[in-house]
């Protein structure tokens, strides 16, 4: 990592200039540089939450901008994923092991062909650390394979992701099969991911659709919340 041929020493910089070399480190995949930037910002007393947030997922957001505008291609994207992914596995456990008391259970999985996961395992990491046990079913996840999940993990929670206007409308099949087989109202079903919004959640006949993690969280936190007094009232 060279500017006008100086190295640029990271603990050197400033928390601004810090942040805003980790979007030009993260832009150009470099993986040890982003977990060493991590680490300074946690350091200097920064919550997990602002790194994942102000940092990492800011950053993919601008990659984001410049992959829709041709700019970046596939390679390129999957060396800043990784070290997206890099940053985040530092975060982790942080995030996870916060000793919340057990909210219940989720089972989450982005849909059939889409293979895009950090969003998903964000959610994760943040249900996780809310106080869920989270089952992951990774990516490319076809109906059977959540049904399966489902009936071995029993779950308060079935959470789908999808970042592909593509891959979206495979999360009514699935809702779709669990009505069929009359099991859709013994999990609450939250969706999410980049294309998504409020109007397609309600039209596929999921609970409903999480703009972020941490909306994610919320309305978890909610679902269960009726859930029990429902459960208090019958
Ligand atoms: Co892809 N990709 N990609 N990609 N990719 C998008 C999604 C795209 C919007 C880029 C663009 O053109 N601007 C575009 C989709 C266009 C569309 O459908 N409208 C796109 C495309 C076209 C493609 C390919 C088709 C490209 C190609 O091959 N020509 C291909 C498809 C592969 C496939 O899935 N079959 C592809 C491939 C890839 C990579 C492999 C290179 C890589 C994925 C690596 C990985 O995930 N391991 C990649 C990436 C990184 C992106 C972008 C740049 C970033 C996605 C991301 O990680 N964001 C993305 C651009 C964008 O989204 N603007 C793009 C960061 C993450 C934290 O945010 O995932 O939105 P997000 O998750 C958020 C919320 O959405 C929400 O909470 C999360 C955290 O706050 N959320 C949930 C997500 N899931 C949830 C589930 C819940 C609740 C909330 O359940 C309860």
């Amino acid at each position: 990592m060279s500017e006008d041929g100086d190295d640029i020493i990271l603990s050197e910089l400033d928390d601004d200039e810090l942040v805003q070399q980790m979007y030009d480190d993260l832009y150009d995949g470099l993986k040890e540089e982003i977990e060493e930037a991590t680490h300074i910002l946690l350091d200097r007393g920064w919550t997990p939450y602002n790194v994942l947030t102000k940092a990492l997922v800011e950053g993919m957001r601008i990659v984001g901008v410049d992959f829709r505008d041709g700019i970046l291609f596939v390679p390129e994207v999957l060396l800043a994923a990784n070290a997206m992914k890099a940053g985040m596995s530092i975060l982790r456990p942080l995030l996870v092991e916060t000793g919340a008391p057990k909210l219940g259970s989720m089972v989450i999985g982005t849909v059939k062909g889409d293979i895009h996961d950090i969003g998903k395992n964000l959610v994760g990491m943040m249900m996780e650390g809310a106080g869920f046990d989270v089952v992951d079913l990774g990516i490319n996840t076809d109906v059977d394979e959540y049904l399966a999940a489902l009936e071995e993990h029993k779950p308060d929670i079935l959470g789908m992701s999808a970042l592909l206007t593509t891959t979206m409308p495979y999360m009514k099949v699935v809702i779709d099969t669990l009505k069929e087989k009359g099991l859709r109202d013994d999990y609450i079903v939250l969706v999410g991911g980049a294309p998504l919004n409020e109007e397609f959640g309600k039209a596929i006949g999921a609970d409903a659709y999480c703009r972020d993690a941490a909306v994610a969280v919320e309305t978890a936190k909610e679902f269960i919340a009726r859930k029990h007094n429902q459960m208090a009232a019958g």
